[in-house]
């Protein structure tokens, strides 16, 4: 299915007019294509040097008998991303003189290249496993600097790393275990049954986290949720403009004035939240507020952080700074202009706002993208697209090693416990693409863009 001995080539740069157009090519004749139209500078360099560098030289187009400046970026051997010979042809981003130079390459016997055909050659050539073939995509499509960060980190082998040595624990104690089987009539035993255990579960511990990893990765694939919240009249509507910069939230001294909850996506710091304004009525009977309050409780539930809001007035009349039952929340004295800070600010832990002189706006903003871009920068391992894939086979990892453990503690035969961590150390090598299924292999690559 995977031709490696045909050339390809596809644009690199993306489509339309640019400053700069990049065609990329692999294969084993990129040098002898590149010959018939590309004149070096310098040949002696051309035809001699044998390690990857940049030649300057002019394309002749065909048919037009004009000529293009062109600096080509050979690696000449095996010592490229794909594992062949390699070049990139960058010239001017002009798309009818790119489609000419690419018209003049497979008119050479080049093929156009597939979706992801690149990175599948640097796959195959064993340059990069499944899960940093999958961070170059991830790195693409990345929205935020938080999905870039996770993709550079997974593109430098982080996750793959831990996995790798995990396969190399897993098959050390397969060598021992195997060992042993070949001596079982002289009794002798590579590797003691508590030691074995212990090697098992600790592996198991490890996956175990993984996997959490995994999960609470795709659940912050979504932005982070900041509500605002607090009783009515603090200030809470005004101060999401602020936040904003625009008035999106109708402001009135009339208690009760939000009703329904309104959202708004924002970025701060790079961090991408949702931030949401809700209504501050208390208690009522009222039906049609009623849902509103249900709507409101909602919102604080599913927040992952809650920005609880009190009027500077009512905190110095000594009204309780409300509480909140999510996990994380902030308390910020609202109105502050209304009183001189040294009043209540100095003593307390709540952020100052005012919405009227912009005080403290700036600095809500940095505290809250701190808190939250620490605590997604911590689960952030493993990209969206990876962790779904690597899900089910960490799953059945964990129940093989679970399974071992438990043979191993009822004194069950090496035979049957090889097995299990066999199975456990092939979906490992799933995940890594240490072994694979050609299905597998289109599955990930054809969501790649053609050219990469
Ligand atoms: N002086 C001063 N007044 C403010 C400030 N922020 C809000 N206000 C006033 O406080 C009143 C209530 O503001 P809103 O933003 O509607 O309050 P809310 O918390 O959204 O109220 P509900 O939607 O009824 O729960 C309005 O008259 C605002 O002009 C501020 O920073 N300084
Ligand atoms: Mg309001």
């Amino acid at each position: 299915m995977f031709l490696l001995n045909d050339t390809i080539a596809a644009l690199a740069t993306a489509a339309g007019s640019g400053g700069r157009g990049i065609i990329r090519c692999s294969g084993p004749n990129v040098v002898n294509v590149l010959n018939r139209r590309f004149v070096p500078q310098d040949e002696t360099a051309w035809e001699t040097c044998s390690n990857a560098r940049r030649h300057t030289g002019l394309w002749h187009l065909k048919d037009t008998g004009r000529q293009v400046h062109l600096d080509v970026y050979l690696w000449p051997n095996r010592r490229s991303y794909t594992g062949q010979p390699q070049a990139e042809l960058h010239t001017v981003g002009s798309p009818p003189i790119l489609e000419t130079i690419l018209g003049d390459l497979f008119e050479a016997g080049v093929r156009p290249a597939q979706a992801g055909e690149f990175t599948l050659r640097a796959f195959l050539a064993g340059r990069v496993d499944l899960l940093q073939a999958e961070a170059v995509l991830g790195v693409i499509d990345a929205a935020d600097h938080l999905e870039l960060q996770t993709a550079l980190a997974q593109l430098a082998g982080g996750i793959s790393h831990r996995l790798t040595e995990l396969r190399v624990e897993f098959l050390d104690l397969l060598a021992d275990l195997e060992a042993g089987l070949d001596f079982t009539e002289e009794g002798l035993e590579f590797v003691s049954r508590d030691v074995l255990v212990e090697r098992v579960l600790s592996a198991r511990n490890e996956l175990q986290r993984l996997l959490a990893s995994t999960e609470t990765r795709t659940r912050h694939a979504a932005r982070s949720r900041v509500v605002i919240a607090g009783p009515p009249n603090a200030g809470k509507s005004t101060l999401f403009n602020a936040l904003l910069g625009r008035s999106a939230a109708l402001v009135s001294p009339i208690a009760g004035t939000t009703r329904d909850y309104l959202t708004a996506e924002v970025d701060w710091h790079g961090v991408a939240l949702e931030l949401v304004d809700t209504a501050g009525l208390e208690e009522t009977h009222d039906a049609i507020l009623q849902v509103a309050l249900q709507l409101r409780a909602g919102q604080i539930q599913q927040a992952d952080l809650v920005l609880h809001c009190t009027a500077a007035d009512d905190a110095r009349d000594g009204h309780p700074i409300a509480h909140s039952d999510s996990p994380q929340a902030l308390h910020v004295i609202t109105k502050a202009d209304l009183f001189p800070i040294s009043d209540l600010a100095e003593s307390s832990s709540c952020i100052w706002i005012s919405a009227v002189t912009g005080q403290g706006i700036e600095s809500l903003k940095s505290q809250v993208a701190k808190l939250l871009s620490a605590e997604q920068e911590g689960e952030s391992h493993i990209l969206g697209s990876s962790a779904a894939r690597c899900r089910d086979s960490l799953e059945h990892a964990i129940a093989a090693l679970s399974r071992a453990a438990e043979l191993a503690n009822a004194g069950g035969g090496d035979e049957f416990l090889a097995t299990d961590v066999r199975e456990a150390l092939d979906e490992l090598g799933r995940i890594t693409g240490a072994l694979y299924t050609d299905d597998l292999l289109d599955r990930i690559f054809s969501k790649f863009c053609i050219g990469k």
